[in-house]
């Protein structure tokens, strides 16, 4: 069977260029049907692919069986949505006029908060048909499609202007790339003194190969978890200087105890747990600035 090759809007190459691209895509293009990503969206219409971080408040748990649930959806959302506020808290200050990108835009989650936050203008590309459309769905649904817009694209190679971003972000994909072709491409993208934030999961160096428990995470995501040492080599030699390095570990344990627990656990929240607790796995945000 022949397939026709999807081409980027801007660029006339293929936006998915390899059959691990491909298998990426069509994870996402495909999982579609998640609650533990859409019930907790559901809250307040800001969809998130990522995790959160800070303690949750336990009674929740012991709430009557009637709005139990629905109260454990509520306190995860919010621990995913203090996550992308903190990401926030780190690109530095955004006016109105500046445009950033969101690189793995997923639902759109973070987009929405940044433009909710800044009134600035974000692109955001995805290599999965399926979430580009969901939201740029949610941007017309809340008003703001005319400054957060989503792309069929790849990040590897955004067809964005050079030095057109005042900040970029991956929240939670750096798994899915290359580092040094991502970096390469934030920093043609970013205006000398942007600032490039990255919250992602990485394996632990000083403990030798990876882990078991890091294994089982990226066959069930179908991700490649860097080394913690691969992110700041590779941002060094793309000319992206760290400013701030936080290890978010320790905030980021409660949310997979209370996920554990709850009616929405997909069964990967032990492998999360093991990884963090045995130190193999680090939860890390880098805010790094564009030389
Ligand atoms: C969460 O997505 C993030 C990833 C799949 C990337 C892997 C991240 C690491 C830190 C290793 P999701 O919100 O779709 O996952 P889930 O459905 O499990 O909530
Ligand atoms: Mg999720």
């Amino acid at each position: 069977m022949t397939t026709t090759p999807r081409l980027s809007p801007l660029a006339a190459t293929p936006v998915l260029r390899s059959d691990y691209q491909r298998a990426v895509a069509e994870y996402w293009d495909t999982h579609v049907n998640d609650p533990v990503n859409l019930a907790l969206g559901d809250v307040d219409e800001l969809y998130h692919h990522h995790y959160g971080i800070g303690d949750y408040d336990p009674a929740v748990l012991e709430a009557p069986a009637p709005g139990r649930d629905q109260q454990v959806v509520r306190e995860l959302h919010r621990l995913e949505s203090a996550q992308s506020d903190l990401l926030l808290d780190h690109l530095g200050p955004i006016a109105p006029e500046h445009r950033l990108l969101d690189a793995g835009s997923g639902r759109g989650g973070t987009s929405f908060m940044a433009n909710r936050r800044f009134g600035c203008h974000v692109d955001g590309v995805s290599i999965s048909q399926y979430q580009v459309d969901f939201a740029n769905t949610q941007a017309r649904r809340q008003k703001a499609a005319d400054k957060v817009r989503f792309h069929f694209r790849n990040m590897l190679d955004t067809g964005l202007e050079a030095d057109s971003r005042q900040a970029v972000w991956t929240n939670e994909t750096t798994m899915y790339v290359d580092l040094d072709q991502a970096f390469a491409e934030f920093a043609r993208t970013l205006a000398v003194g942007g600032r490039y934030v990255c919250i992602t999961g990485c394996s632990n160096d000083l403990t030798g190969g990876r882990s078991k428990a890091v294994s089982r995470i990226d066959t069930h995501y179908t991700c490649n978890i860097h080394p913690r040492s691969a992110y700041f080599k590779a941002l060094a030699r793309n000319g992206l200087v760290p400013l701030t390095v936080t290890d978010l570990t320790p905030l980021a344990i409660p949310y997979w105890e209370l996920r554990a627990r709850s009616h929405l656990a997909t069964g990967i929240e032990e492998a999360f747990l093991t990884a963090y607790k045995e130190g193999s796995f680090h939860y890390l945000l880098i805010a790094a600035d564009r030389t």
